[in-house]
């Protein structure tokens, strides 16, 4: 169950804006979950509603040992079980996850290819070196062919992965050889995107798949399609049409609006709009519009993932995370809340409605009723980015007196893709993972943790995220993050060089002082977990740490995790071979065996295993353990002796 929560949130700025929406009469989603208390029979997974005969409950009983008997009888009207219930339940979870994801995926195929038909003026492919290297790897033809050309086939094939039916996703080529044996040997390597949610969806349709193992194996291999598929498809094309990123300076947290200028936030998950936005809030015509309605200039700034996709590429900076979403409003200073999809509040229009600000909705997959729809579209880039933020310079006059922006914003370096960290680490000719390896293998690094995942008011905001990361980085953890939570350790000033010294362990702090990189690395939005898919096989590639995920020294954690789409990424990462630790709550708790599964059985299968622990210490101690099991099982436990890692060293490994 959730732990009981002490306070609403750790951020100052989150506290000041909560008084601040009660003062004026604004409920926001703190004060909604003190007055929807989450239901215990749907929380543990034991509630079915998939057909008219239900909805039917089937919790664990509480308190006593149930006989096997009472297990018996413990069934829906179906006779399906408690097993079957929690099993589906998690897949259908998965599904929906994979299912956003993928989503976001097949947009970014689709306007990957209409930039590389010459569709849309404004988006050109940016980054070449990596479309070349996309069109090795996916065995397409470079010859003396244009960009475009070879855009055109990368797009095509890459969505076609989401139609395909039969044998394999082609992204899969890109795990450790073992990784994919082992896929295959269990029989859960995907072989289409669309194709697994769907059977997914079907399996779990009333009286279908009615075995939850053979559940779980559908869950790992729609998983599979998402990290391996949807997700890495969209980061790849973003990439590649947007930029990789490299490291870029920003700052983070409410303090970053403005009084004197038009605040427009761009909040959901895909970067299309987000991306136009960042090029035409800087048009002269534009802030000479702005001008003349009063404002000094227009403030874009990001909430959620879209967020992250254009602080990565463009350093624009931050206003919060997902729990934030609502207190931006509450300033009073925004003047456009502008929307594209997921983890997007419909209790923005009614907080809204208490202010001036607009909440523009933008996609034909995301309405809310209430807000204005203003629809984007990619062969019209330029002009509907404009009309939006029109929009919002038209609603500067709207703003009233009733504004308090809270002072607090901090520093954050952000732009970890692969690429760069491969070029930190190696240098411009040798770009390589050797020597973090190497760091690791001498054991100034103890291991690697992707600490990722939402915000959940059920529990303090930050909180979990940030005492998790201090605990792990202490111990020589280096953290590699994404989402909401790579905002909340940056609002704590984790995503700066300086931190290392203040808080990171001796020998981490070594490494990121000779690499002047922080002890957590911010590698971009909830797709882009899929970077951290990369890193962890460029790990395996470059040798010394075993040969497949499953034995490197790593660990991952979802510590404030909400959405449906962390369940499915937890789940990509334990069939990746990833020991995955979820905090808050665990949705399979009804049914013993379907956890017992989920927690041990898996880690036979694919080498890496659930694990629920809501608090942050002991959540840090049961990731430590486990890299220190695996530091272990590749002998590479001895304390070996502490040598600051300093330049002179750097260049001997380069010279390798
Ligand atoms: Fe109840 Fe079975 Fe219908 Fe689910 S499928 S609601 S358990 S009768
Ligand atoms: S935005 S999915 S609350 S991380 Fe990706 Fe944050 Fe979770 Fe949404």
């Amino acid at each position: 169950m959730a732990e009981e929560k002490k306070s609403k949130s750790i951020d100052q700025a989150t506290v000041e804006m909560i008084d601040k929406a009660s003062q004026d009469g604004a409920r926001i989603v703190f004060e909604r979950a003190e007055t929807m208390k989450p239901c215990p029979i749907g929380s543990e997974g034991s509630c079915c509603n998939l057909c008219a005969m239900g909805p039917c409950r089937v919790p664990l009983p509480k308190g006593k040992e149930e006989t096997p008997e009472e297990k018996k009888k413990r069934t829906g009207v179906c006779g399906a079980t408690a097993e079957t219930i929690a099993a589906r339940n998690f897949l259908r979870k998965i599904a929906a996850g994979a299912a956003a994801h993928s989503d976001h995926g097949r947009r970014i195929a689709e306007a990957f290819l209409i930039a590389a038909k010459g569709e849309s003026p404004e988006f050109q492919i940016k980054d070449e070196q990596k479309l070349l290297q996309l069109a090795l790897d996916l065995g397409i033809n470079i010859g003396d062919r244009s960009n475009n050309e070879i855009a055109i086939d990368i797009g095509e094939m890459l969505l076609g992965e989401f139609g395909k039916q039969e044998g394999e996703l082609i992204t899969l080529r890109k795990a450790p050889l073992k990784r994919q044996e082992i896929w295959r040997e269990v029989g859960v390597a995907p072989r289409g995107i669309d194709r697994e949610v769907v059977e997914a969806m079907h399996r779990t349709n009333m009286g279908v798949d009615q075995d939850y193992k053979n559940l779980l194996l559908q869950g790992a291999r729609t998983a599979l399609a998402d990290g391996w598929g949807g997700s890495m498809i969209a980061t790849e094309l973003q990439d590649t049409l947007f930029g990789t990123p490299s490291p870029v300076l920003s700052q983070i947290n409410l303090g970053v609006l403005k009084e004197d200028e038009v605040n427009l936030i761009i909040h959901g998950h895909e970067p299309q709009l987000a991306e136009m936005l960042a090029v035409t809030t800087q048009d002269p015509e534009m802030i000479e519009y702005a001008k003349s309605k009063g404002a000094k200039g227009i403030n874009l700034a990001g909430m959620c993932c879209t967020a992250n996709e254009i602080l990565m590429r463009h350093g624009v900076p931050i206003a919060g995370n997902f729990l934030q979403q609502e207190t931006a409003i509450v300033t009073g200073a925004v003047e456009a809340m502008v929307v594209d999809v997921q983890c997007i509040m419909q209790g923005l229009v009614d907080v809204a409605s208490c202010f001036h600000t607009k909440v523009i909705t933008t996609d034909s997959r995301a309405h809310i009723e209430g807000a204005t729809h203003m629809e984007f579209d990619e062969r019209k880039a330029t002009e509907s980015a404009k009309a939006i933020i029109k929009a919002a310079i038209d609603n500067f006059a709207n703003r009233g007196k009733n504004v308090r922006i809270p002072n607090q914003k901090s520093d954050l370096i952000a732009g970890f893709s692969h690429e760069t960290i491969n070029y930190l680490l190696g240098g411009l000719f040798r770009a390589s993972y050797r020597p973090l390896n190497d760091n690791i293998i001498n054991g100034r690094i103890r291991g690697v943790a992707g600490v990722v995942g939402c915000n959940n008011a059920r529990v303090t905001h930050d909180d979990i995220h940030v005492t998790l990361v201090k605990e792990l980085i202490k111990n020589d953890v280096l953290v590699l993050q994404t989402g909401c939570a790579a905002m909340a350790c940056a609002k704590a000033g984790l995503m700066v060089p300086e931190a290392a010294a203040e808080y990171a362990g001796e020998g981490l702090a070594s490494v990121c002082e000779a690499v002047g990189i922080p002890p957590v690395l911010h590698l971009g939005s909830c797709v882009d977990n899929a970077r951290i898919l990369i890193a962890a096989t460029a790990m395996v590639k470059d040798g010394g740490l075993g040969d497949d995920i499953s034995d490197l020294p790593a660990a991952g954690a979802a510590p404030e995790w909400m959405s449906e789409k962390a369940i499915s990424i937890g789940q990509y990462f334990v069939s990746s071979g990833v020991f995955t630790v979820f905090g808050v709550t665990w949705p399979t708790l009804g049914s013993k065996e379907v956890t017992d599964f989920l927690f041990k059985d898996m880690e036979e299968m694919y080498g890496g295993m659930w694990a629920f622990e809501p608090d942050p210490i002991k959540m840090a101690q049961l990731m430590i353990e486990h890299i220190d099991k695996k530091r272990k099982a590749l002998g590479i436990d001895k304390a070996r002796e502490r040598v600051l890692y300093d330049m002179a060293m750097r260049r001997e490994l380069d010279s390798v």
